[in-house]
């Protein structure tokens, strides 16, 4: 059962195909920190181009966490730079080319020709060949329909790839995006010989000890009121959790489930003195608006903003502007 979307554009597609089998070495970078679809989308374009024999450097700035290993060629992941003469660069889950880190920048120059293939809607289309599906759930969805349409063969080790960048970005099926094509495609890839409980298990529900230290140190300092769960976390507590990054890896999406809550917010505080808020909330409230407000970004249901410290400033700035937004939904 293979679905072909409407929405791809045929052309694009040949045109990237043209590209890709004019060029002798072709790098593949996604962004740093990467997350399970960037990590599934670089492997699954690893494992296609390895079909049509090209040579091929899988690139990204930051180590793979290893509960990504289980996917073919993670490991062969390199990091800048990079030696020897580049034809075709392609960047994959970036919404710009900021996003790529020193993986982009180290590049030898001139630098090579660059495709871009992503699915946010913010993406800055910084390609000379731009293939940006903002209705796809994960990067690896415009791969499903990429490889469907150059005749690529979805064994099972890219099938495997491609279910774990639709399981991630969906959080296993469960964000708004989530359609009945995101489960058409799903139901194709565990035919093709994706393993459904190995991808949930690996991408989904296992997380480094880190992390659960960072959620303890949360959870100790957890505050609510009128309608928002927050908690602070400082730069000691973080160092002392072995955290890296200014992600609460999923503790503000814990937060914002309290069943009484309307918002949850987590102020993180970094080595350098500020604060990483991370704002999460369920309809009909938007925190998308509240980082903006704050100077930050993002979407309705989850967003998030840099303060300046100091956190207890910084916090009293972030749970005045969330409360305000909770009043004035409510009236
Ligand atoms: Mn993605």
């Amino acid at each position: 059962m293979l679905l072909t979307n409407p929405a791809l554009d045929t052309a694009v597609a040949t045109e990237i195909q043209r590209a890709i089998q004019a060029a002798r070495h072709i790098v593949v970078i996604v962004h740093t920190g990467p997350d399970g679809d960037a990590i599934a989308s670089l492997t699954a374009v690893g494992l296609a181009l390895a079909q049509w024999n090209k040579k091929v450097t899988l690139l990204c700035d930051d180590k793979i966490p290893e509960r990504f290993h289980f996917l073919p060629r993670a490991t062969q992941v390199k990091r800048p730079p990079i030696r020897g003469v580049v034809d075709l660069v392609i960047a994959l889950d970036c919404g710009d080319e900021q996003r790529m880190g020193q993986s982009f920048i180290s590049l030898p120059t001139p630098r090579p020709p660059l495709i871009n293939i992503d699915h946010h809607a913010t993406n800055t289309h910084f390609g000379q060949i731009n293939l940006v599906m903002d209705t796809a759930v994960s990067t690896t969805e415009i791969l499903y329909h990429l490889f469907t349409a150059w005749g690529v063969d979805l064994n099972p080790d890219i099938a495997l790839c491609l279910l774990t960048g639709l399981i991630t970005d969906t959080m296993g099926f469960r964000t708004m995006g989530t359609s009945a094509d995101t489960l058409h495609i799903a139901a194709a890839l565990v035919a093709a010989g994706a393993d459904l409980p190995t991808v949930t298990a690996q991408a989904l529900n296992l997380k480094e000890w880190s992390t659960v230290q960072l959620w303890r140190y949360g959870l100790n300092n957890i505050r609510f009121e009128d309608g928002l769960v927050w908690t602070t976390i400082t730069h000691q507590e973080r160092k002392a959790a072995g955290h890296n990054g200014s992600s609460s890896n999923g503790l503000s999406n814990i937060l914002a489930d309290v069943d009484e809550a309307a918002m949850g917010a987590v102020l993180i505080e970094m080595g350098d003195g500020n604060v990483r808020v991370g704002l999460r909330c369920r309809p009909p409230y938007n925190v998308g608006e509240v980082a903006q407000n704050l100077g930050g970004g993002g979407h309705s249901l989850a967003a998030g903003c840099t303060l300046p410290g100091p956190l207890a400033e910084a916090e009293k700035t972030a749970v005045a502007a969330c409360k305000e937004a909770i009043r004035r939904q409510q009236k």
